[in-house]
Protein backbone atom coordinates (compact mmCIF):
# COMPACT_ATOMS: atom_id res chain seq x y z
CA UNK A 1 0.00 0.00 0.00
CA UNK A 2 1.83 2.87 -1.27
CA UNK A 3 -0.58 5.68 -1.23
CA UNK A 4 -1.05 7.38 1.85
CA UNK A 5 -4.92 8.62 1.59
CA UNK A 6 -5.61 4.83 0.51
CA UNK A 7 -3.94 4.00 3.83
CA UNK A 8 -6.20 6.40 5.87
CA UNK A 9 -8.88 5.04 4.10
CA UNK A 10 -8.44 1.18 5.39
CA UNK A 11 -7.96 2.61 8.80
CA UNK A 12 -10.72 4.18 9.00
CA UNK A 13 -12.27 1.48 7.73
CA UNK A 14 -10.79 -1.08 10.26
CA UNK A 15 -11.35 1.73 12.76
CA UNK A 16 -15.13 1.36 12.01
CA UNK A 17 -15.10 -2.27 12.72
CA UNK A 18 -14.50 -2.21 16.04
CA UNK A 19 -17.97 -0.32 17.15
CA UNK A 20 -20.53 -0.76 13.59
CA UNK A 21 -22.25 -3.96 12.16
CA UNK A 22 -22.73 -3.15 8.68
CA UNK A 23 -27.17 -3.64 9.71
CA UNK A 24 -28.48 -2.71 12.93
CA UNK A 25 -32.09 -2.92 11.90
CA UNK A 26 -31.65 -7.14 12.15
CA UNK A 27 -29.40 -9.85 13.48
CA UNK A 28 -26.71 -10.76 11.15
CA UNK A 29 -24.38 -13.73 11.29
CA UNK A 30 -21.65 -15.72 9.50
CA UNK A 31 -21.54 -13.42 6.63
CA UNK A 32 -20.24 -14.86 3.06
CA UNK A 33 -19.48 -12.13 0.65
CA UNK A 34 -18.81 -12.25 -2.58
CA UNK A 35 -18.40 -9.65 -5.59
CA UNK A 36 -21.52 -10.29 -8.14
CA UNK A 37 -22.15 -7.80 -11.01
CA UNK A 38 -19.12 -5.34 -9.82
CA UNK A 39 -21.11 -4.97 -6.27
CA UNK A 40 -20.19 -6.75 -2.92
CA UNK A 41 -23.07 -9.40 -1.90
CA UNK A 42 -23.02 -10.84 1.66
CA UNK A 43 -25.16 -13.66 2.66
CA UNK A 44 -25.22 -14.03 6.44
CA UNK A 45 -27.36 -15.93 8.93
CA UNK A 46 -30.23 -14.10 10.00
CA UNK A 47 -30.53 -14.37 13.60
CA UNK A 48 -33.45 -14.15 16.03
CA UNK A 49 -34.15 -14.90 19.30
CA UNK A 50 -36.96 -17.97 18.34
CA UNK A 51 -37.64 -18.21 22.34
CA UNK A 52 -35.99 -21.78 22.04
CA UNK A 53 -33.52 -22.84 25.47
CA UNK A 54 -29.88 -23.16 25.06
CA UNK A 55 -28.68 -26.38 25.00
CA UNK A 56 -25.36 -28.26 23.59
CA UNK A 57 -27.01 -29.09 20.03
CA UNK A 58 -27.33 -25.10 19.72
CA UNK A 59 -30.77 -25.53 19.08
CA UNK A 60 -31.00 -22.15 20.38
CA UNK A 61 -29.75 -20.95 16.78
CA UNK A 62 -33.27 -20.61 15.37
CA UNK A 63 -32.84 -19.18 12.35
CA UNK A 64 -35.91 -19.21 9.32
CA UNK A 65 -35.04 -17.18 6.59
CA UNK A 66 -32.08 -15.36 4.74
CA UNK A 67 -31.42 -11.55 3.96
CA UNK A 68 -28.71 -10.57 1.21
CA UNK A 69 -27.12 -7.32 1.71
CA UNK A 70 -25.50 -5.31 -1.15
CA UNK A 71 -22.87 -2.40 -0.75
CA UNK A 72 -21.44 -0.67 -3.42
CA UNK A 73 -17.65 -0.53 -1.73
CA UNK A 74 -16.80 -1.96 1.77
CA UNK A 75 -17.20 1.50 3.42
CA UNK A 76 -20.34 2.13 1.91
CA UNK A 77 -24.24 1.56 3.55
CA UNK A 78 -25.18 -2.06 3.10
CA UNK A 79 -28.59 -2.19 1.61
CA UNK A 80 -31.34 -5.20 2.62
CA UNK A 81 -32.46 -6.46 -0.30
CA UNK A 82 -35.18 -8.60 1.80
CA UNK A 83 -36.23 -11.90 2.28
CA UNK A 84 -34.21 -14.05 -0.43
CA UNK A 85 -35.33 -17.50 0.94
CA UNK A 86 -37.66 -18.91 3.96
CA UNK A 87 -37.57 -22.23 5.53
CA UNK A 88 -40.73 -22.22 5.09
CA UNK A 89 -40.48 -22.83 1.11
CA UNK A 90 -37.86 -25.76 1.47
CA UNK A 91 -39.80 -28.90 1.49
CA UNK A 92 -36.83 -31.19 2.77
CA UNK A 93 -36.00 -28.82 5.80
CA UNK A 94 -37.47 -28.10 9.07
CA UNK A 95 -35.27 -25.71 11.04
CA UNK A 96 -32.47 -23.81 11.45
CA UNK A 97 -31.30 -21.83 8.54
CA UNK A 98 -27.39 -22.14 9.78
CA UNK A 99 -25.23 -20.21 7.66
CA UNK A 100 -25.18 -19.87 4.14
CA UNK A 101 -22.94 -19.14 0.89
CA UNK A 102 -23.85 -18.49 -2.81
CA UNK A 103 -22.14 -19.03 -6.02
CA UNK A 104 -22.75 -18.17 -9.58
CA UNK A 105 -22.48 -19.71 -13.00
CA UNK A 106 -23.79 -19.06 -16.33
CA UNK A 107 -25.88 -15.59 -15.20
CA UNK A 108 -27.84 -18.02 -12.48
CA UNK A 109 -26.87 -17.69 -8.79
CA UNK A 110 -27.17 -20.32 -6.19
CA UNK A 111 -28.02 -19.81 -2.63
CA UNK A 112 -26.19 -22.76 -0.60
CA UNK A 113 -27.35 -23.35 3.08
CA UNK A 114 -27.56 -26.12 6.05
CA UNK A 115 -30.76 -26.80 7.43
CA UNK A 116 -32.43 -29.60 9.93
CA UNK A 117 -35.08 -32.21 8.52
CA UNK A 118 -37.61 -33.04 10.79
CA UNK A 119 -35.36 -35.95 12.28
CA UNK A 120 -33.07 -33.45 13.35
CA UNK A 121 -30.82 -34.53 11.15
CA UNK A 122 -28.32 -31.63 9.10
CA UNK A 123 -28.14 -31.50 5.56
CA UNK A 124 -27.51 -28.79 2.73
CA UNK A 125 -29.73 -27.47 0.19
CA UNK A 126 -29.34 -25.22 -2.89
CA UNK A 127 -31.49 -22.51 -4.19
CA UNK A 128 -31.25 -21.12 -7.39
CA UNK A 129 -32.26 -17.51 -8.82
CA UNK A 130 -31.93 -15.03 -11.31
CA UNK A 131 -30.01 -12.08 -9.25
CA UNK A 132 -27.80 -12.33 -6.98
CA UNK A 133 -30.04 -11.08 -4.22
CA UNK A 134 -32.63 -13.69 -4.88
CA UNK A 135 -35.40 -14.57 -4.87
CA UNK A 136 -33.78 -18.34 -4.61
CA UNK A 137 -35.96 -21.37 -5.59
CA UNK A 138 -34.78 -24.44 -3.43
CA UNK A 139 -34.72 -27.38 -4.85
CA UNK A 140 -36.86 -29.99 -3.78
CA UNK A 141 -34.22 -32.19 -2.38
CA UNK A 142 -31.23 -31.37 -0.09
CA UNK A 143 -28.16 -32.27 -2.25
CA UNK A 144 -27.45 -35.69 -2.17
CA UNK A 145 -24.46 -37.11 -0.24
CA UNK A 146 -24.14 -34.07 2.28
CA UNK A 147 -24.23 -33.44 5.96
CA UNK A 148 -23.26 -31.32 8.42
CA UNK A 149 -23.32 -27.53 8.41
CA UNK A 150 -21.53 -24.13 6.95
CA UNK A 151 -21.17 -24.44 2.95
CA UNK A 152 -18.42 -22.81 1.05
CA UNK A 153 -18.71 -22.83 -2.23
CA UNK A 154 -15.15 -21.81 -4.31
CA UNK A 155 -14.68 -21.77 -8.08
CA UNK A 156 -11.33 -21.86 -9.48
CA UNK A 157 -9.65 -19.98 -12.18
CA UNK A 158 -10.67 -22.99 -14.48
CA UNK A 159 -14.33 -22.83 -13.93
CA UNK A 160 -14.26 -26.14 -11.17
CA UNK A 161 -16.28 -25.14 -8.45
CA UNK A 162 -15.95 -26.79 -4.78
CA UNK A 163 -17.88 -27.20 -1.86
CA UNK A 164 -16.53 -27.56 1.76
CA UNK A 165 -18.65 -27.86 4.21
CA UNK A 166 -18.76 -29.46 7.74
CA UNK A 167 -18.75 -28.12 11.62
CA UNK A 168 -18.44 -30.43 15.01
CA UNK A 169 -20.88 -30.74 18.17
CA UNK A 170 -24.29 -28.96 17.24
CA UNK A 171 -23.19 -29.28 13.32
CA UNK A 172 -22.94 -33.21 13.66
CA UNK A 173 -19.91 -33.90 11.84
CA UNK A 174 -18.26 -35.75 14.54
CA UNK A 175 -21.34 -38.40 13.86
CA UNK A 176 -19.74 -39.42 10.56
CA UNK A 177 -16.98 -41.22 9.06
CA UNK A 178 -15.83 -41.87 5.54
CA UNK A 179 -19.52 -40.20 4.98
CA UNK A 180 -21.21 -42.56 6.84
CA UNK A 181 -23.83 -41.18 10.21
CA UNK A 182 -23.23 -43.66 12.90
CA UNK A 183 -25.19 -41.71 16.25
CA UNK A 184 -22.62 -43.42 18.59
CA UNK A 185 -19.36 -41.61 17.14
CA UNK A 186 -18.25 -38.55 19.21
CA UNK A 187 -14.77 -36.26 17.98
CA UNK A 188 -11.60 -38.48 18.27
CA UNK A 189 -9.37 -39.13 20.74
CA UNK A 190 -6.85 -35.83 22.18
CA UNK A 191 -4.22 -38.13 20.61
CA UNK A 192 -5.58 -38.99 17.34
CA UNK A 193 -6.32 -37.11 14.01
CA UNK A 194 -8.77 -34.40 14.10
CA UNK A 195 -11.41 -34.60 11.87
CA UNK A 196 -11.55 -32.06 8.98
CA UNK A 197 -13.98 -30.17 7.10
CA UNK A 198 -15.10 -31.74 3.55
CA UNK A 199 -14.75 -30.96 -0.06
CA UNK A 200 -16.59 -31.80 -3.35
CA UNK A 201 -16.22 -30.99 -6.58
CA UNK A 202 -19.37 -29.79 -8.23
CA UNK A 203 -21.48 -31.22 -10.57
CA UNK A 204 -21.32 -28.64 -13.98
CA UNK A 205 -25.35 -27.47 -13.27
CA UNK A 206 -24.07 -26.20 -9.57
CA UNK A 207 -26.72 -28.60 -7.94
CA UNK A 208 -25.24 -31.69 -6.80
CA UNK A 209 -21.83 -33.29 -5.69
CA UNK A 210 -20.02 -34.91 -8.63
CA UNK A 211 -18.27 -36.82 -6.21
CA UNK A 212 -18.73 -38.45 -2.83
CA UNK A 213 -16.82 -36.03 -0.44
CA UNK A 214 -13.54 -36.29 0.93
CA UNK A 215 -11.68 -35.53 3.77
CA UNK A 216 -9.67 -32.10 4.07
CA UNK A 217 -6.49 -32.59 5.79
CA UNK A 218 -4.81 -30.10 7.60
CA UNK A 219 -0.94 -30.27 8.33
CA UNK A 220 1.42 -29.44 10.83
CA UNK A 221 4.80 -27.59 10.85
CA UNK A 222 6.37 -31.17 10.72
CA UNK A 223 3.79 -32.35 7.87
CA UNK A 224 1.69 -34.10 10.63
CA UNK A 225 -2.17 -33.99 10.88
CA UNK A 226 -3.12 -31.51 13.24
CA UNK A 227 -4.16 -33.71 16.51
CA UNK A 228 -8.02 -33.43 17.85
CA UNK A 229 -6.78 -32.35 21.34
CA UNK A 230 -4.98 -29.23 19.63
CA UNK A 231 -7.83 -27.18 20.03
CA UNK A 232 -6.00 -23.74 19.72
CA UNK A 233 -5.43 -25.13 15.63
CA UNK A 234 -7.80 -28.27 14.60
CA UNK A 235 -10.80 -27.34 12.40
CA UNK A 236 -14.22 -26.93 14.00
CA UNK A 237 -16.87 -25.08 11.48
CA UNK A 238 -16.77 -22.26 9.30
CA UNK A 239 -15.09 -23.36 6.35
CA UNK A 240 -13.75 -20.36 3.40
CA UNK A 241 -11.40 -20.83 0.82
CA UNK A 242 -9.49 -18.19 -1.19
CA UNK A 243 -7.10 -18.15 -3.76
CA UNK A 244 -4.03 -16.01 -3.19
CA UNK A 245 -0.29 -15.77 -5.47
CA UNK A 246 -1.73 -18.96 -7.30
CA UNK A 247 -2.19 -20.82 -3.72
CA UNK A 248 -5.13 -21.92 -1.85
CA UNK A 249 -5.81 -20.76 1.49
CA UNK A 250 -8.53 -22.37 3.91
CA UNK A 251 -9.45 -20.89 6.50
CA UNK A 252 -12.18 -21.67 9.34
CA UNK A 253 -13.13 -21.66 12.62
CA UNK A 254 -11.31 -23.14 16.25
CA UNK A 255 -14.35 -23.41 17.62
CA UNK A 256 -14.26 -23.45 21.38
CA UNK A 257 -10.68 -21.64 21.41
CA UNK A 258 -12.76 -18.74 19.64
CA UNK A 259 -10.19 -18.66 16.75
CA UNK A 260 -10.31 -18.03 12.53
CA UNK A 261 -7.18 -19.49 11.34
CA UNK A 262 -6.04 -20.46 8.14
CA UNK A 263 -3.54 -22.80 6.30
CA UNK A 264 -1.83 -22.70 2.61
CA UNK A 265 -2.08 -25.78 0.13
CA UNK A 266 -1.51 -26.40 -3.56
CA UNK A 267 -4.69 -28.55 -4.60
CA UNK A 268 -8.35 -26.72 -3.96
CA UNK A 269 -8.55 -30.54 -2.14
CA UNK A 270 -5.63 -29.91 -0.01
CA UNK A 271 -3.31 -30.82 2.56
CA UNK A 272 -2.90 -27.60 3.75
CA UNK A 273 -0.23 -26.96 6.47
CA UNK A 274 -1.41 -24.42 8.96
CA UNK A 275 -0.22 -20.96 9.40
CA UNK A 276 -1.74 -18.95 11.67
CA UNK A 277 -4.46 -17.43 13.31
CA UNK A 278 -6.68 -14.69 11.17
CA UNK A 279 -8.84 -13.09 13.94
CA UNK A 280 -8.47 -13.16 17.77
CA UNK A 281 -11.53 -13.97 19.54
CA UNK A 282 -14.55 -11.89 19.25
CA UNK A 283 -16.89 -11.17 21.79
CA UNK A 284 -19.15 -14.04 21.60
CA UNK A 285 -18.89 -18.09 21.35
CA UNK A 286 -18.88 -18.44 17.81
CA UNK A 287 -16.50 -17.00 15.25
CA UNK A 288 -17.23 -17.23 10.94
CA UNK A 289 -16.00 -15.16 8.13
CA UNK A 290 -15.44 -14.97 4.64
CA UNK A 291 -12.40 -13.31 2.72
CA UNK A 292 -13.33 -11.40 -0.54
CA UNK A 293 -11.08 -9.14 -2.73
CA UNK A 294 -12.77 -5.92 -4.19
CA UNK A 295 -11.27 -3.54 -6.46
CA UNK A 296 -7.39 -4.51 -5.53
CA UNK A 297 -7.83 -4.84 -1.33
CA UNK A 298 -8.36 -8.05 0.23
CA UNK A 299 -11.30 -7.72 3.13
CA UNK A 300 -11.94 -10.13 6.14
CA UNK A 301 -16.05 -10.33 6.95
CA UNK A 302 -16.59 -11.70 10.80
CA UNK A 303 -19.53 -10.99 13.23
CA UNK A 304 -19.29 -10.45 16.44
CA UNK A 305 -22.48 -10.20 19.45
CA UNK A 306 -21.28 -6.53 20.42
CA UNK A 307 -24.87 -5.15 19.45
CA UNK A 308 -26.89 -7.50 21.25
CA UNK A 309 -25.02 -7.09 24.39
CA UNK A 310 -22.98 -10.34 24.21
CA UNK A 311 -25.93 -12.89 23.41
CA UNK A 312 -24.43 -15.12 21.53
CA UNK A 313 -27.06 -16.18 18.84
CA UNK A 314 -27.73 -12.63 18.18
CA UNK A 315 -24.76 -11.52 16.02
CA UNK A 316 -23.71 -8.83 13.71
CA UNK A 317 -21.81 -8.36 11.23
CA UNK A 318 -18.71 -6.33 10.12
CA UNK A 319 -16.21 -5.92 7.72
CA UNK A 320 -12.07 -4.68 7.92
CA UNK A 321 -9.09 -4.66 5.95
CA UNK A 322 -6.95 -7.83 5.70
CA UNK A 323 -3.54 -8.18 4.75
CA UNK A 324 -1.01 -10.09 2.89
CA UNK A 325 2.88 -10.20 3.63
CA UNK A 326 5.01 -9.99 0.84
CA UNK A 327 5.75 -13.95 1.86
CA UNK A 328 2.22 -14.73 1.64
CA UNK A 329 1.26 -14.40 5.28
CA UNK A 330 -1.91 -13.03 6.60
CA UNK A 331 -1.47 -10.38 9.20
CA UNK A 332 -3.43 -11.38 12.34
CA UNK A 333 -6.25 -9.37 13.22
CA UNK A 334 -6.78 -8.38 16.66
CA UNK A 335 -11.35 -7.12 16.00
CA UNK A 336 -10.86 -4.71 19.04
CA UNK A 337 -6.95 -3.21 18.77
CA UNK A 338 -7.60 -0.87 15.57
O1 LIG B 1 -24.95 -19.52 12.77
C1 LIG B 1 -25.07 -20.84 13.26
C2 LIG B 1 -23.73 -21.46 13.39
O2 LIG B 1 -22.91 -20.71 14.27
C3 LIG B 1 -22.91 -21.50 12.12
O3 LIG B 1 -23.36 -22.46 11.21
C4 LIG B 1 -21.57 -21.71 12.69
O4 LIG B 1 -20.52 -21.55 11.79
C5 LIG B 1 -21.57 -20.72 13.82
O5 LIG B 1 -21.24 -19.43 13.40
Amino acid sequence: MSDPSEHQELSALAAKAISQPLVTHIYTADPSAHVFEGRLYVYPSHDIDAGIPFDDEGSHFGMEDYHVLRMDSPDGDAVDCGVALHVRDVKWAQRQMWAPDAATKDGRYYLYFPAKRADGVFQIGVAVGDRPEGPFVPQPEAIAGSYSIDPAVFTDEDGESYMYFGGLWGGQLQKYRDNVRDESHVEPGDDEPALGPKVARMRGDMLEFAEAPREVVILDEDGMPLKAGDHERRFFEASWLHKFGGRYYFSYSTGNTHLLCYAIGDSPYGPFTYQGPILTPVVGWTTHHSIVEFQGQWYLFYHDSILSGGVTHLRSIKVTPLHHEADGRIRTIDPYGA
